[in-house]
């Protein structure tokens, strides 16, 4: 290699100095006690557990920063097309144990800390969750680009550093829901390197003067403020390469309000400045939901503003022609949350880099694509052209711009079809109007994907129909949602993990899951479902442990695990699951002791957050933890059922409760949930599925054998008929579900507290039943009972399932999905860094 500057012994003698042997113990304590002393700033001897995890945390994280480097040394070198995955939610969960589990360092870190007298496990339990994502969507990006590390792909990240993740949920003595805020970074964040040099200026407000004889305009005035960068490096498993999230933070601009300096007023220019840092503040608590906030598209044009300079910073190093961006570029747009990098990046090409309109379409057209993530009409992004015009003028006038010209094009194609342009329009006409988003980012894309078949088939059928005319079906692909074995394995159950690999011999199985079904037939060896199910208890026990020693619960580890965690939203339909629970406590009171034998017992978990103002998701949380308090503590019950509301899901209590379930309720009603993956976590760890036809639950269920799920429930087709009978041929309730006529009734008279408390919860379903509540509670208690039946009477052959829907999975890793995107939309070729030990 050259050598730019110095002396070249002396940089060769430095680096030489850094070189140890991973698989050291010794050296690898030596890198945590120069962290303690060093870094931490502590003596040696005299630290405690969160001390030790920190020193041992940055040890990890200079292991990981070499490759960082290598990578990116790597990269420039042989100037690949780079994907960047641009998402507003990165749900990371923690960092140390996946790290040294992609690193290949797991047992030398755990030895090396035992020896420095720490517990690894102690040490793991002090890491904060990063919890900057509510759900799916945001735990989709992380797992994704782990993926796109392991496999090689050169791949970033982009979003929000957000000072304040998802809110922490505390559980009132009335069992309601209370938010408290989420100091993540209260501690100092180990895993990120701040950028302080790396920031770009970001514009809202202003005006727009146009530049006569040209398509450009010159774009002024207004509030400038920063955007700097903060990176978090993410490991491949077993390779060198490391990808990396870049989030943005915002900052302001030193000293921006000049007119204030002007005038002398030093205090009103600092004021104005913090509320410059209110940008990147907070994330927003919605999942599933759009809301309309000024704050919020702020967040949006800051991130993809910033991320495009980078990137386009990056490619003007190449010193290509423009028209050479997409075979450089490719932008995975996580939702329409993003989409307004698609005029942003043509504002860059003609405004500052003076290209012509048409070019600029051209390039940007080739470079974004899309991703859908669901068809809830609530959850659609449209935003308010008022709004959007005072903040980000130019940006609108470039959407008036493709707009006008998208018309043009579908007034040629079906000419006089008003209509259709009226459907079709990025603006939606009105008062107020508004733009819609998903609209624009179709129209800027190159090609759109659903999350799951049955999701993209439904979009294809449903909201996007008319796009479909127009671009054509190829236009339109799927790729089903896919979550990392590394994490929702290896680490969570690594016993299980271990139980695999001393099987087959060999790890191979965690970077090609699909060879997983080579296990198959050890469902039929008696000593491999002994080992399995063992595990199975022992992951039951450490959540029992947990539920006991947090909640004061004592759960029976032979009873029946289900597993309802996801977000509380009504078409996930909790409301089932917990009627159906009620409905279980009133027969086990009326049954007489001899009956009483014949109940499978049950322990019903739910986990999840509500957004602090949906109303009646609340309320169902509240209903849960007293019904949880009622039936809990009736000695009529005893171990046949328990229920348990486990407080402030996140990631890391996810992996407690995933590999310690038996049943995984994925009850939404059908069309509704795009795909779900706590679906692909559970049954990947060999809970057996109790769901709805829906999501990515259709492809699980064809993938672990129909036999081995309870499937019920009307089919997304029949839905909209339902509906409307519903609504406009209503039957009481008493007809369309005697049982939940019971349920209700039994609520109503204050069994679970103050019987009107859940007056507005019970008229969802006893009006409209827009999510077939009523409609489905029949189908749903015939499906637990087959499902009981199975575990009751047949417990080898409960486990027989439990073993090939695990072992069926293989399509489930983010790897194939990974791999599809490469394939089927961003045309992108591994480049791998070399590995001087292979
Ligand atoms: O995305 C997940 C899917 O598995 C889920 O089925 C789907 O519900 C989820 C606005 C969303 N869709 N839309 C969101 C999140 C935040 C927000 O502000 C919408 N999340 C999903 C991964 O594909």
């Amino acid at each position: 290699d050259e050598w730019p500057i110095g002396d070249e012994t002396t940089w060769k003698k430095a680096l030489k100095a850094m070189e140890f042997d991973h698989e050291d113990e010794q050296e690898v304590a030596n890198t945590v006690v120069r962290h303690v002393t060093t870094s931490l700033a502590r003596q040696a001897y005299n630290i405690d557990t969160v001390a030790a995890y920190q020193a041992t945390a940055l040890s990890v994280r200079d292991r990981l920063l070499e490759r960082w480097n290598e990578t990116a040394l790597h990269h420039t070198k042989k100037a690949p097309k780079r994907i960047y995955y641009f998402s507003i939610e990165w749900l990371i969960g923690r960092s140390l144990d996946n790290a040294v589990l992609n690193l290949g360092m797991r047992n030398t870190y755990e030895s090396s800390t035992q020896k420095l007298g720490f517990n690894f496990e102690d040490l793991l339990n002090e890491e904060r969750d990063a919890g900057l994502g509510n759900g799916g969507l945001g735990r989709l990006a992380a797992c994704y680009i782990d993926s796109m590390a392991t496999l090689n792909i050169p791949g970033w990240g982009y979003g929000l550093r957000y000072n304040y993740g998802i809110f922490k949920q505390l559980i009132s003595s009335t069992g309601e829901q209370l938010e408290a805020p989420d100091p993540w970074l209260d501690r100092e964040n180990p895993w990120e390197i701040g950028r302080l040099d790396v920031a770009y200026p970001i514009r809202f407000y202003g005006r727009v003067e146009s530049v006569p004889n040209s398509d450009k305009a010159v774009w002024s005035g207004g509030m400038e403020c920063l955007a700097v960068a903060y990176d978090t490096p993410i490991p491949g498993f077993n390779t060198k390469n490391c990808a990396n999230i870049r989030l943005w933070s915002a900052k302001p601009v030193q000293g921006f309000d000049l007119n204030s300096f002007n005038a002398g007023n030093y205090e009103a220019s600092v004021a104005a400045s913090s509320e410059v840092q209110n940008i990147t503040r907070v994330l927003y608590p919605n999942d599933n939901m759009y809301a309309g906030k000024k704050l919020r598209i702020m967040q949006q044009y800051l991130w993809v503003s910033a991320s495009l300079q980078d990137i386009l910073r990056r490619f003007t190093k190449l010193d290509l022609p423009w028209t050479d961006l997409p075979d450089y570029v490719c932008i995975q747009m996580n939702d329409t949350h993003p989409t307004l990098a698609i005029p942003e990046l043509m504002r860059i090409l003609i405004d500052e880099e003076e290209l012509d309109y048409n070019t600029a379409w051209g390039i940007t057209t080739k470079v974004f694509a899309y991703t859908n993530h669901t068809v809830l009409p609530e959850a659609l992004e449209r935003w308010q052209i008022d709004l959007f015009e005072s903040l980000l003028p130019r940006h609108l006038q470039i959407i008036y711009r493709i707009n006008y010209d998208f018309m043009q094009a579908v007034a040629k194609r079906w000419p006089g079809d008003m209509d259709r342009m009226r459907r079709m329009s990025i603006i939606e006409e009105g008062t107020p109007k508004y733009v819609r988003m998903a609209y624009l980012a179709i129209v800027g894309s190159f090609k759109v994907n659903g999350v799951a078949e049955l999701h993209s088939q439904l979009l294809q059928s449903t909201i996007f129909r008319d796009f479909v005319e127009f671009k054509g079906r190829d236009f339109f692909t799927n790729v089903t949602n896919g979550i990392t074995p590394r994490r929702w394995l290896l680490q969570c159950n690594p016993q299980l993990a271990a139980l695999i690999t001393h099987t087959i011999g060999n790890d191979h199985w965690l970077t090609h899951l699909k060879t997983l079904k080579n296990l198959l037939p050890m469902s039929e060896n008696e000593e491999f479902r002994k080992a399995f199910t063992s595990i199975k208890l022992e992951n039951k026990q450490r959540l029992a442990d947990l539920v006991e020693s947090e909640l004061g619960i004592t759960l029976d580890i032979d009873s029946l695990f289900l597993t309802q965690i996801k977000r509380l939203h009504e078409y996930k339909r909790q409301t089932l699951n917990l009627f159906g629970v009620i409905y279980r406590y009133l027969r086990i009171k009326q049954a007489s002791p001899e009956d009483r034998k014949k109940f499978t017992k049950h322990t019903a978990i739910f986990a999840g957050k509500a957004a602090p103002g949906y109303y009646v998701a609340k309320l169902v949380i509240r209903l849960i933890n007293n019904v949880a308090r009622v039936v809990n503590n009736d000695p009529d019950v005893g171990n046949l059922l328990k229920v348990v509301f486990i407080p402030d899901y996140s990631v890391s209590i996810a992996e407690v409760l995933v590999p310690a379930s038996d049943v995984s309720v994925q009850i939404s009603t059908a069309g509704t949930e795009a795909s779900g993956t706590s679906n692909m976590k559970l049954a990947l760890n060999g809970a057996l599925l109790l769901g709805t036809v829906d999501g990515a639950n259709v492809e699980i269920a064809e993938d672990a054998g129909e036999d081995q799920s309870f499937l019920f429930g009307h089919l997304a087709e029949q839905v909209e008929g339902v509906r409307f009978t519903n609504s406009y041929q209503p039957t009481p309730l008493e007809q369309r579900s005697p049982e939940l006529a019971q349920v209700f009734k039994a609520i109503e008279s204050g069994t679970f507290g103050e019987g009107n408390t859940y007056e507005s919860l019970l008229k969802t379903v006893y009006e409209h039943d827009y999510y077939l509540v009523s409609n489905d509670f029949g189908s749903y208690l015939q499906a637990e009972k087959l499902m009981d039946e199975c575990y009751l009477n047949n417990r080898t052959e409960w486990t027989k399932k439990s073993i090939l829907t695990a072992f069926n999975m293989g399509d489930f890793s983010s790897d194939r999905s990974v791999q599809d995107y490469a394939d089927g939309i961003w045309s992108v070729e591994p480049c791998e860094v070399p590995n001087p030990d292979n």
